[in-house]
């Protein structure tokens, strides 16, 4: 039987591309720039599989394919909202994610943009840089005690839970969490948290607030005006989720005017765009979309890839479909 023909849109580590090419007939996408929605569309012609990252916008019209041969797509990454799974599934096409394998280092960065944001690190390493560090002074550069503070945890799946992890055990932490099923008590106990009922009534409470809830329709905007307002004076939003959740320009202005303290994040509305306002904005740490950019994570997450696929044309349910 010929072996499954199959795209990556953008290049992945080496050691996946490699053992993938033993296994399938394997194209790859060497400009690595984001293939365009026609571009996909036209794949779905000739590809078994297509793999996409986030940086792929599948929307239904791009599952317009008269004669499509495309019967999974294998996301590289967990969150999947840049596509449409309806579309995908009124056309028997499958589709699956990398659940677990992220979790560490997603949160990992939830963590340090934490301590960023509340050490003000990134300002002091600007200043010390451009040699205009003046000396040790008792008053220089002070920021807000991380260690037995509140945290919010919005969306408390895998990664929202490695977050409590670290923030629990590391940091003494007392966690807040809310999620939009109820959390089993063991597991709240676990890191010794608190659910509550909703968004609004957890910002209030929070010194900083982590987002770790899916993107997409359902979320886009979570946290706008209204609830930036509901935040502490002094308290930290951090954004390691998708960017759509966060209304960006409600962000960058309460970050101007001082509604709240600061920001972390590592996500954005309209990446790889940012907007001048946040970029202008002192008490924000910005990272280009690193939750899970490191060696062993990157692998794992293709090799989650390949398992998903080889039992797929295995005849087998993949063990991360989502739709
Ligand atoms: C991935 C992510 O690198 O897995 C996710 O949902 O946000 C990132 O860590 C990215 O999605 C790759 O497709």
């Amino acid at each position: 039987m010929a072996r499954p023909k199959v795209l990556l849109t953008r290049r992945w580590p080496e050691t996946v591309e490699a053992r993938m090419a033993e296994v399938f007939d394997l194209d790859l996408n060497r400009a690595d720039r984001p293939l365009g929605q026609d571009d996909i569309r036209n794949a779905m012609g000739s590809y078994d599989a297509i793999l996409p990252t986030v940086t792929d916008r599948l929307p239904a019209p791009v599952f317009e394919m008269p004669q499509a041969r495309t019967k999974i797509l294998a996301n590289y990454g967990v969150g999947f909202a840049h596509i449409d799974t309806d579309a995908a599934k009124s056309r028997g096409i499958t589709v699956t994610n990398t659940p677990d394998v992220l979790s560490e280092c997603t949160a990992d960065i939830a963590m340090t943009l934490l301590l960023m944001v509340a050490r003000r690190a990134t300002e002091g390493e600007r200043e010390l840089r451009e040699g205009k560090w003046s000396g040790w002074r008792p008053t220089h550069l002070i920021g807000t005690k991380v260690s037995g503070a509140t945290l919010g945890i919005i969306g408390f799946g895998r990664i929202g839970q490695a977050m409590a992890q670290r923030a629990h055990f590391g940091f003494g932490m007392k966690i807040l969490v809310q999620n939009r099923s109820t959390v089993a008590p063991e597991v709240l106990a676990r890191y010794g948290a608190e659910q509550v009922a909703s968004v609004d009534d957890l910002l209030p409470r929070c010194d900083f607030v982590s987002l770790h809830c899916p993107g997409g329709a359902a979320n886009r905007h979570l946290i706008n005006a209204r609830r930036l307002d509901l935040m502490r004076k002094d308290a930290f939003l951090i954004n390691t989720a998708r960017g759509e959740v966060v209304d960006e320009h409600a962000l960058a202005q309460a970050l101007w005017f001082g509604t709240i303290g600061g920001a972390g994040l590592d996500v954005f509305e309209r990446e790889p765009h940012v907007s001048e306002e946040l970029l202008g904005a002192d008490n924000a740490v910005l990272l280009p979309h690193l939750g899970s950019a490191t060696r062993e994570t990157r692998e794992a997450m293709g090799f989650r890839v390949m398992e998903n696929l080889v039992d797929f044309f295995g005849g087998k349910t993949p063990r991360d479909r989502v739709a």
